[in-house]
């Protein structure tokens, strides 16, 4: 069976899980504490050179990082992933965005403002406008998206919706009010009304 190395509060990891869950995939989770820099050990290293999870570790020993390499992966061939060509490249648009635009300020300032200690956080309180105002910019984009829309890529529901839930659904614990973003209030209950849905706090 595949092994997950995760940390459990990790919304990146969650994407991995949820998706794993939703196509009946099974995975064994091995998990990693958020602070204690077991993921920059020489071990987990030889594993993934970049010192995160999700990695994905298949049966033959091969490794794959970053959640959303992870996702297309698994979803591949299935309900999650159009085989149309066009809607293929939405996906990857919105998997990018989240990348890029999102999860360097919604999932930063939930890890800062709910998991980091204190004392370390006070050094990074002047970062913490910047992220709200850049996170708050991306709510914006998917507001205006999902206005006429049910999900991100045509097609259905998709491994972009899962990858753009990983850390949406949480963004209250990075200080982000998510009742100026009615759409996306609505797409948030519409995927998790989806079947197979697990919470972030499900181990299995
Ligand atoms: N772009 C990566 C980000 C992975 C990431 O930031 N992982 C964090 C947990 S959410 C981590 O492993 N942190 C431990 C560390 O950086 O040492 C992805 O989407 O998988």
């Amino acid at each position: 069976m595949p092994v997950l190395h995760q940390m459990q509060v990790s919304g990146n990891c969650y994407k991995i899980r949820l998706a794993a869950h939703q196509l009946g995939v099974e995975l064994t989770l091995k998990d990693y504490g958020l602070m204690d820099g077991a993921t920059r050990k020489p071990d987990f290293l030889a594993r993934n050179p970049n010192g995160r999870v999700p990695l994905l570790e298949l049966e033959d020993g091969r490794n794959l990082a970053e959640s959303g390499a992870i996702l297309w992966y698994l979803a591949e061939g299935s309900r999650l992933l159009p085989a149309d060509r066009w809607q293929r490249a939405e996906v990857l648009q919105w998997m990018f965005f989240e990348q890029y635009s999102h999860e360097p300020y919604i999932a930063v300032a939930r890890f800062w403002l709910t998991f980091a200690p204190k004392e370390q956080l006070e050094k990074k309180r002047h970062l913490v406008p910047e992220w709200h105002a850049k996170g708050n910019a991306a709510l914006a984009v998917m507001q205006r998206h999902l206005t006429d829309r049910d999900w991100f890529a045509g097609g259905g529901y998709s491994i972009a919706d899962i990858a753009l839930y990983g850390y949406t659904h949480c963004a209250a614990d990075g200080g982000f009010d998510l009742s100026a973003y009615p759409a996306v209030a609505t797409w948030l209950r519409r995927v998790a009304s989806e079947p197979g849905h697990i919470p972030l706090e499900a181990t299995w």
